[in-house]
């Protein structure tokens, strides 16, 4: 059948399922209620000029005061679906031993409070807020964390089992380990590569251990899954120094993490990368087996794609350091206010290809974008630049399921305006404006247009 690239969205059947995405720590704010604990994030805040101008999460949304309204407001999308994550902190303080009821209570409610709003709540157990006393006993790059994290998944999971079907253990390990463990940006802010590698194998290690803990614990009727964070990487030119910084780029970015996800193995290529600079993974016997537990559902979070370049600006192909170069190349495609680049066809390429590479169902966990919006009186935007983003890479997923690919879903990212890690609240994904003067919440233009898509493909 020849590719409708024409209207592409409109191929998109009506048993597609819609919803939008937000994250504990990006929302909730009331950092000290009810037994919660400081998490890395917490910690990061206070550290002099690690976010931009100083903003924390100690309010953000103020969601965990608001839940019911915030409900209303997804409710009125029309969507069906949604996703949010559980604060560690809040549910087992301490990142070992007792339950913290009142924390929990918190998810029980809004689990509730969406299924009687007709919205099935999607649960991401990890979206990156460590109980700071796990990161001061050693954090991902221990072990250990991997045991801790599977013990606290039980007790999400024990709660919410009877009315939560889909689970995600971790969201965007490739964050968690280079953001926060390599280059700095996130917390906990380390800049030590060996240590990223090792929180990689303890990342996939707990995931692999939570999902076979709570396999073994469903009456078959749930559905198991990790997302992950990939774009595609083209090589600037056809030399040999750029193919192989597209190449670093895709096994530190992609394969890293579905080769032992799906196949049970570390990529060979990136084996010898790090033998190279005298690294080695902390692979212990039976983890491969741990970590390729089969999975239901592959999420898939995509915002861009990158041309690389093997070389330096004066054509050096290893930096100071002796380690290789691989740097981005601005092709002068229009960027978002992230400063990345608009590359909706990236989508399309990626998706195939993963499911080529590795023949998972997928559902798009995150897509979105952030553009400098600019509220009229009443708070309104017209945030025509977003709509046109969330209508290009809709269409790039509508063309991959055409092309094959098994993709069941897609979540905007997100909700609403929140708390964008190192960028505090200068940068603004919401489909929802949100005025952090009054905490009043404005649909933009863009949730009027989702809503409206989703409406038509349903009545199609
Ligand atoms: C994701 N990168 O983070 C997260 O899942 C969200 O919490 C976040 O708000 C959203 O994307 C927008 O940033 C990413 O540097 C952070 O490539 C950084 C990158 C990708 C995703």
């Amino acid at each position: 059948t020849p590719l409708d690239r024409q209207n592409p969205i409109a191929t998109l059947p009506p048993s597609f399922r819609w919803g939008v995405a937000t994250s504990a720590y990006q929302i909730e704010g009331a950092i000290d209620e009810d037994g919660r604990t400081r998490s890395i994030w917490d910690t990061f805040c206070e550290v002099p000029d690690a976010i931009a101008k100083g903003d924390t999460g100690e309010v953000a949304c103020d969601h965990y005061h608001r839940m019911p309204q915030d409900v209303a407001l997804i409710r009125e999308l029309g969507v069906d679906l949604y996703r949010f994550s559980v604060a560690w902190p809040r549910v087992q303080p301490h990142g070992r031993g007792p339950v913290n009821p009142a924390g929990l209570a918190f998810y029980d409610r809004l689990t509730d409070e969406l299924l009687a709003n007709g919205i099935e709540p999607w649960v991401t157990l990890y979206h990156w807020d460590l109980p700071q006393e796990l990161e001061d006993a050693g954090g991902w790059p221990n072990r250990d964390t991997a045991y801790r994290f599977a013990d606290y998944s039980m007790f999400v999971f024990d709660a919410l089992q009877d009315r939560v079907k889909t689970w995600t253990t971790l969201n965007e390990p490739w964050c968690s380990a280079m953001l926060g463990y390599a280059y700095g940006a996130h917390a906990p802010g380390r800049r030590d590569f060996a240590a990223s590698m090792r929180a990689v194998h303890h990342l996939l290690l707990g995931h692999g251990l939570a999902t076979q803990r709570m396999r073994a614990a469903s009456d078959g009727r749930h559905e198991f899954g990790i997302t992950l964070n990939m774009g595609v990487a083209t090589p600037e030119t056809d030399s040999a120094a750029d193919r192989d910084a597209a190449r670093r780029s895709d096994a530190l970015g992609t394969r890293i993490y579905l080769d032992p996800l799906v196949h049970g193995r570390y990529p060979a290529d990136l084996v010898e990368d790090l033998a190279a600079q005298h690294i080695t993974l902390p692979v212990e016997d039976g983890d491969l087996e741990v970590i390729s537990t089969p999975i239901d559902v592959l999420g898939v979070n995509y915002y861009f794609s990158e041309t690389v370049s093997g070389v330096d600006e004066d054509g050096n192909a290893t930096d100071a350091t002796g380690l290789p170069v691989s740097r981005p190349i601005p092709t002068g495609r229009p960027i978002t206010a992230m400063g990345w680049e608009i590359v909706p066809e990236g989508f399309t390429q990626l998706l195939t290809r993963l499911h080529n590479d590795y023949g998972l169902p997928m559902v798009v966990t995150e897509n979105g974008s952030a553009f400098d919006d600019e509220p009229d009186e009443t708070g309104f935007v017209d945030d025509q630049d977003r709509i046109a983003y969330f209508d290009s890479h809709i269409g790039a997923v509508a063309l991959a399921r055409q092309q094959g690919a098994d993709i069941r879903g897609y979540f905007a990212w997100s909700l609403m305006d929140n708390f964008e890690w190192a960028y505090g609240y200068d940068k603004r994904f919401g489909i929802v404006r949100v005025d952090y003067d009054t905490q009043e919440r404005t649909p933009k233009a863009s949730a009027h247009w989702y809503r409206d898509t989703i409406k038509a493909l349903r009545a199609s």
